[in-house]
């Protein structure tokens, strides 16, 4: 039943979900967390029946934002930074919607708000609407696409986002469920059986999109995020059509955004330490703000673990022109020339 998902193809899933979706490839090592194969993607099932609605029914409008991303690749943070920037004439930094609400509560994950069936909350949003998804450019609704619509799409090193994935899973995990291995996870990754992976295609996708419409793609990596947040978020004011004037730039508004949206001040919010999405989860909302830094996996995976998952990038994204290695990001950064690999 699965049909391997194909560049530019336009899918058409069936109406009838519930059969189509069990028939489709099932991993469960990231119980309680199951992906399905879906169009050569792991899709979690949570989200499928969301993700079928949306690609049959999305209608976009040509002034919507996409924020998309592999996840735990730095969507919390990019959705904020996007929200504050282009709310920043309607709401008082000290009065922000974002000191009240989680970023993922401002920008809305459209794939499980279908799956809720709750879409007329997302047809029903004013425009310019801000929308989120972590799914490949190949399965986005077609709409998207033919009304080319703005795309931020961020990536991360694949050693982080694991390590990332791996804590966000044993989170979801009710008592006495195990954590899982950390080998196995590993494994898992490698295998690109992983929620949204593999991980390389899902990057390549939005990469080559970028290089092809640069006016219309803007490609992100969360260590250049971290490396110089200033010029990041100038170039998201430039990209969205929202950008700084100079009077903003004198009275420190773009220093304000990066304030709102750091780390250390969003994971202090009582709404982010103690809030839930939903009031059936596991997760409280502080498990999206975890450590925020680049290079914990060398904290939790051998040198060996690390050259293994490095040169399984490497290969997949040998001839495109991008590296996703954060190794790479630190070296190319005492070259000065960290401009060059972005
Ligand atoms: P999601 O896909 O579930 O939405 P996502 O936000 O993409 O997760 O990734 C979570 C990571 O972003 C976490 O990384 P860590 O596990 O390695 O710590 C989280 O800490 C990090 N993160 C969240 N908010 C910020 C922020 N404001 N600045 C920097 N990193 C952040």
């Amino acid at each position: 039943m699965e049909s391997q998902g194909k560049k530019g193809a336009d899918p058409r899933p069936p109406s009838n979900y519930t059969d189509f979706i069990s028939a489709l490839p099932l991993e469960e090592g990231w119980a309680p967390m199951h992906i399905r194969k879906y169009q050569g993607f792991w899709i979690p099932q949570r989200a499928l029946t969301g993700t079928l609605d949306m690609q049959q029914n999305f209608k976009a409008r040509p002034d919507d934002l996409w924020v998309l991303s592999y996840p735990k690749s730095g969507t919390t943070w990019l959705k904020a930074l996007t929200y504050a920037i282009m709310t920043r004439a309607q709401y008082p930094f000290d009065h922000h919607p974002l000191l009240r609400r989680n970023p993922h509560e401002c920008v809305p994950f459209v794939d499980r708000t279908y799956s809720r069936g709750q879409a007329s909350e997302i047809e029903a949003m004013p425009s310019p609407r801000i929308l989120n998804s972590h799914l490949p450019y190949s399965l986005l609704p077609h709409s998207i696409k033919s009304l080319d619509c703005k795309v931020i799409y961020v990536c991360r090193d694949p050693k982080d986002v694991l390590v990332s994935r791996w804590y966000f899973n044993n989170g979801m995990r009710p008592q006495p469920m195990e954590p899982i291995p950390f080998t196995k996870a590993f494994e898992m990754f490698c295998e690109g059986n992983c929620p949204y992976g593999p991980l390389c295609e899902h990057v390549l996708e939005y990469w080559e999109e970028s290089q092809r419409r640069p006016e219309k793609v803007l490609f992100l990596k969360y260590e250049e995020m971290l490396e110089d947040p200033l010029r990041i978020v100038k170039r998201l004011a430039e990209f969205t059509g929202c950008p700084f004037s100079p009077e903003e730039e004198k009275e420190g508004v773009v220093e304000e955004v990066i304030k709102l949206c750091s780390f250390d001040k969003l994971k202090s919010l009582e709404v982010n330490k103690t809030g839930k999405l939903l009031p059936h989860i596991l997760l409280t909302n502080d498990y999206f703000f975890r450590k925020g830094e680049a290079g914990d996996w060398r904290n939790h995976m051998s040198p060996e673990m690390a050259r293994k998952l490095d040169r399984i990038t490497e290969q997949k994204l040998e001839g495109s022109g991008l590296t996703l290695n954060g190794v790479d990001m630190e070296a190319a950064a005492t070259n000065g020339d960290v401009q060059a690999q972005v």
